[in-house]
């Protein structure tokens, strides 16, 4: 995909040749496939476009730039890990590879068969040398969420440095105590790591810096609520997945040209779909790139995607840091705060999931909601009893789709959107 040879530097890294390039290929004709075929898309997705052919290559060497300058990379897989306490001693924060079906053969030689392609994927892509993240971190920051992730951490511990971060279940006082604890601990950590400690200074600058990031997703966000539709589901949802990747002021510039854009856009009347397409929102696990498997079906089925209430969308970007702490333990307060907000289906009770799907279906004029979840996600597949009743009770359409990263089922999946479809457009 990459234009320049990165080939000296995959190989510093360590990374298998051969089955990489094997895999940037698949990964160039899928993104060829699904994103630039699709018709009237922005301008500014030009700029997404050059990320994602540059997504091993330049963004890396700019990861082994900072390297060189001192700087330390810290690797994530989870919305629990605050950003802001990296940014704030310089470090350089990545959302890891997790995404695509790689390296499945040796995964389950340490995983059972019946772990949820997510947490397969980022062992598969370490296990097969294919994720220069990865192998560029300096430590990785993993949670426990949900039982799969916490029990993989302690495996992936034995081929990368991994600190686990314990994210509490409950959202009592005692767990706010526990969380607010753990975050002191991970920033203890990073402070190791990074070699110098966390002032206020730095923190500041972390948390306006990430809250920039989120405001201007949560105003893409905001301008999908016209009709007809000024961007589609697939290329917000690139927009979301590369968050985790990019430089964050530079991409929180070029997602606010891309609003001014879709604001142009909208004032003219111009979308990306007909005004009277069935409007979706999807709802439930996240989507790590280059998962984009769900919205391509929705999507090439005439419908268009108006939100993802999914870590990678909404979950990720509702709630930001406030901004008038002035010590490090009270922003790092501000922080413990807007981070239990976030209702990831590992929490019990979770209802709040529940009201933030409703809201969001009426905000954003959904005619009905896909309910995704990856095969063996205990948490989000049982969630999905919650969430089906509750848009039951509001008269909200829901079709609940079950799936992994392989292409196979692409086929049944394509019928049952089809006949979903049919029955919103009544
Ligand atoms: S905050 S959703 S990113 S934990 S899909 S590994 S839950 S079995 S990814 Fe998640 Fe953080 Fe929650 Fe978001 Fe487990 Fe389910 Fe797999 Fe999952």
């Amino acid at each position: 995909m990459a234009a320049k040879d990165y080939t000296t530097m995959w190989e510093s890294l360590g990374l298998n040749l051969e089955a990489h390039n094997g895999l940037l290929q698949v990964l160039g004709q899928a993104y060829g496939d699904i994103f630039l075929t699709q018709k009237s898309r922005p301008k500014g997705m030009q700029y997404l476009d050059f990320v994602l052919s540059e997504i091993h290559g330049l963004r890396v060497e700019e990861l082994l730039k900072a390297k060189a300058e001192g700087r330390k990379v810290i690797g994530t897989f989870c919305l629990y890990v605050p950003e802001e306490l990296i940014l704030a001693v310089d470090g350089v924060c990545v959302g890891l590879c997790a995404g695509a079906s790689v390296g499945t053969e040796q995964a389950e030689r340490y995983l059972p068969r019946n772990t949820c392609a997510l947490i397969k994927s980022f062992f598969g892509f370490k296990l097969a040398g294919l994720c220069p993240y990865t192998e560029s971190c300096d430590l990785v920051i993993g949670e426990t969420t949900c039982d799969g992730k916490k029990k993989a951490y302690e495996i992936f511990g034995e081929f990368k440095d991994t600190f686990v971060l314990e994210v509490p279940h409950m959202k009592g006082p005692e767990d706010k105590r526990l969380w607010l604890a753990e975050l002191k601990r991970l920033a203890a950590k990073i402070e190791e790591v990074c070699g110098r400690a966390i002032a206020a200074e730095g923190l500041k600058r972390g948390i306006r810096t990430v809250n920039a990031k989120r405001a201007a997703l949560q105003r893409l966000a905001r301008l999908r609520r016209a009709r007809p539709a000024p961007i589609s589901g697939l290329d917000a949802l690139l927009i979301n997945q590369v968050a985790f990747y990019d430089d964050p002021p530079r991409f929180t510039a070029q997602v606010n040209a891309i609003c001014d854009e879709l604001e142009a856009r909208i004032a003219k009347g111009e979308g990306v779909a007909p005004a009277d397409a069935q409007r979706i929102l999807v709802a439930g696990c996240p989507m790590a790139a280059p998962n984009w498997k769900v919205p391509a079906v929705v999507e090439q089925a005439g419908a268009v995607i108006v939100g993802e209430e999914s870590c990678v969308g909404e979950r990720g970007t509702r709630n930001l840091v406030a901004e008038d702490g002035e010590t490090v333990d009270e922003m790092l307060a501000a922080i413990a705060d807007r981070y239990l907000n976030i209702d990831c289906a590992c929490f019990t009770p979770n209802t709040e999931r529940l009201d933030h799907v409703v809201e969001m279906a009426r905000d954003l004029q959904a005619d009905g909601v896909v309910h995704y979840a990856l095969l063996f996600c205990t948490p989000y597949l049982m969630e999905a009893r919650g969430v089906r009743q509750r848009a039951r009770d509001e008269g909200i359409p829901m079709l609940e789709v079950e799936t992994d990263y392989s292409m196979e089922d692409m086929g049944q999946l394509a019928t049952r959107v089809q006949a979903f479809l049919e029955v919103l457009r009544g």
